[in-house]
């Protein structure tokens, strides 16, 4: 844990914990330091401590400086909750999931997370399914995102998210974000207005034996066609699977939508990020 992060903690101070496999695959430069700067200004604006998490020369560390964010920026392994203990025993460099930031988060004590979109059930291939629903099951942190990306089976993914017990709540919104969309048509367990109201719930959840929660936010616009390019990315990834679907899915969106999913992904990363402190804030407050 980085200095400043430990010393928020032991205060009580509002910290947010953010991932960087957004840095070292989701996003191609300089839209993933874009990204990643700007969530931790986000969250300093908001009275917040940003914690960003990664594996940096097998260590996982919880709160970067600026070097090494370049250094998950120029080169480092897509690191999912069950690849740690071979990117800690190798030494490896390796980007954080939102599975396993979460569960970094966990050991850290950090309760608020932020990201771009969770990953979720794959459209067509419902046997790949992201590690992250099941690490936030496990783990007691309050995931923000703007739902999952599009290029998922939302219904699918809410389905798992039901089945592992996760609460699912609208930031002012009933329907779970589309990521590039805000209305997906699915709907959320339940919805929050604001704050005071979503750190309220978090409480109760936590008080009840609940652990992770998934706090969707909408993203700050819309991407137009994002449903009819999803589609497209996706009949188009023949046999790729694994790990490297997510970051090839995003690659394809940037080029289809001439780079506006880009600047939006940003834009709605730095938003989640801002509104997780805003909660964290309330809920230290
Ligand atoms: N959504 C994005 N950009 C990303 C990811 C999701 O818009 O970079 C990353 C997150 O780190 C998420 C991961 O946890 O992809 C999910 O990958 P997989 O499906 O392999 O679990
Ligand atoms: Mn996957």
């Amino acid at each position: 844990m980085s200095p400043q992060v430990r010393a928020a903690l032991e205060a009580g101070r509002p910290v947010v914990a953010l991932e960087t496999s957004i840095v070292g695959q989701g996003l191609p430069a300089p839209h993933n330091l874009l990204a990643a700067r700007g969530c931790e200004a986000a969250i300093r604006e908001e009275g917040g401590i940003p914690a960003t998490v990664a594996v940096l020369d097998g260590r996982v560390r919880v709160g970067l400086s600026d070097d090494d964010l370049e250094r998950i920026a120029s080169g480092a392994i897509k690191v999912s909750s069950r690849d740690l203990g071979p990117a800690l025993a190798r030494g490896s460099n390796g980007a954080t999931t939102v599975a396993a930031t979460v569960r970094a988060a966990a050991m850290a004590g950090v309760r608020f997370m932020a990201t771009g979109g969770i990953g979720g059930v794959h459209r067509g291939h419902p046997e790949d399914q992201s590690a992250d629903l099941e690490e936030i099951a496990r783990s007691p942190v309050a995931v923000f995102c703007a739902g999952a990306k599009i290029v998922l089976d939302l219904a699918l993914t809410l389905e798992r998210l039901e089945s592992l017990s996760v609460p699912v709540l609208g930031y002012g919104c009933d329907e779970f974000p589309a990521f590039y969309t805000r209305r997906s048509g699915c709907p959320v367990s339940a919805r929050v207005d604001g704050p005071a109201e979503a750190a309220g719930v978090l409480r109760a959840v936590w008080e009840t034996g609940g652990r992770g929660a998934v706090v969707a936010v909408p993203p700050p616009s819309d991407l137009e066609g994002a449903d009819q390019m999803a589609r497209q990315a996706a009949d188009e990834l023949g046999d790729v699977r694994g790990g490297s679907v997510t970051p090839r899915l995003l690659a394809r969106m940037a080029e289809l939508s001439g780079g506006r999913s880009l600047d939006l992904n940003v834009e709605l990363v730095v938003n989640n990020a801002r509104v997780a402190a805003q909660v964290a804030r309330t809920f230290f407050g």
